[in-house]
């Protein structure tokens, strides 16, 4: 799987632009990828009009339950209502960016309820370079998926996401030794305390700068299963990308 998470750019006219290059893609009748584009919520259906059905749309974020008095925010429902697939949950920019500041806990209270209300998740988990740096990539990435898993009773509609926050937009990519590592580190861990069955089938996303010019090398790991791709995503060889998985 694919995803493009455009975080928070685009006009209505550079949307316009993007998607009708996006709309070339061609992939064999035989391709066993999937392909997600999440814009902004205010894009969401627009870009749904632009695209073909080939790409799925998710959003970037969802309430954490049912929608009310919370100024500012979308609810599942809403998100579902308007045909909207996929909902990304917890990225490193939701989680660690000072007016922000997503908890464990939170994140696990919305992939639960997104889930309950029949969205497609895509939970985002990753370690600070500081914490790479201190040896604990495993110990941090193993809470942040224990509170992810906690709040899962079916995987079937779960992909899950590996971000190193070091390496989001920074152009530094985690070499694919460096993502194989961690990715298998996470599947033996979902074996170990979900089921064997739920880490063979789970797709384990890598993002953090993944390009054009790094995808394939990646896109070889073993436990690699796709990407979620931020800055690359907002060009028309996110095509490139895609077809790295076709
Ligand atoms: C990581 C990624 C998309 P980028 O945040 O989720 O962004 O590819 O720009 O590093």
């Amino acid at each position: 799987m694919v995803g493009g998470n455009w975080k928070c750019n685009g006009t209505k006219e550079s949307i316009e632009t993007l998607c009708a290059s996006l709309s070339t893609l061609e992939l064999p009748s035989d391709a066993n990828v999937e392909v997600m584009i999440a814009p902004s919520s205010l894009h969401a259906t627009m870009t749904r009009s632009l695209l073909p059905e080939v790409y799925q749309i998710g959003v970037q974020n969802c309430w954490t339950g049912k929608g009310g008095a919370f100024t500012g925010e979308s609810s599942a429902e809403m998100i579902k209502d308007l045909g909207i697939d996929w909902v990304i949950i917890g990225h490193s920019e939701r989680r660690h960016l000072p007016i922000l500041k997503e908890s464990d806990e939170t994140i696990a209270q919305k992939v639960a309820y997104a889930l309950e209300k029949g969205l497609k998740v895509m939970p985002c988990i990753g370690e600070l370079l500081e914490e790479r740096e201190a040896g604990k990539t495993n110990e941090v990435n193993e809470r942040q998926l224990k509170a992810i898993a906690d709040a899962v009773t079916d995987w079937t509609n779960v992909v899950l996401a590996y971000e190193p926050v070091w390496a989001i937009g920074t152009g530094k990519v985690a070499t694919p030794e460096q993502a194989q590592e961690v990715h298998a580190h996470l599947r033996a861990w979902i074996s170990d305390n979900v089921s064997v069955e739920v880490a063979q089938s789970v797709r384990i996303l890598y993002g953090g700068s993944v390009s054009p010019k790094n995808c394939e090398e990646l896109s070889k790991q073993p436990d690699v299963d796709g990407f979620l791709v931020g800055g690359a995503s907002l060009k028309p060889d996110f095509i490139t990308v895609i077809k790295s998985y076709e």
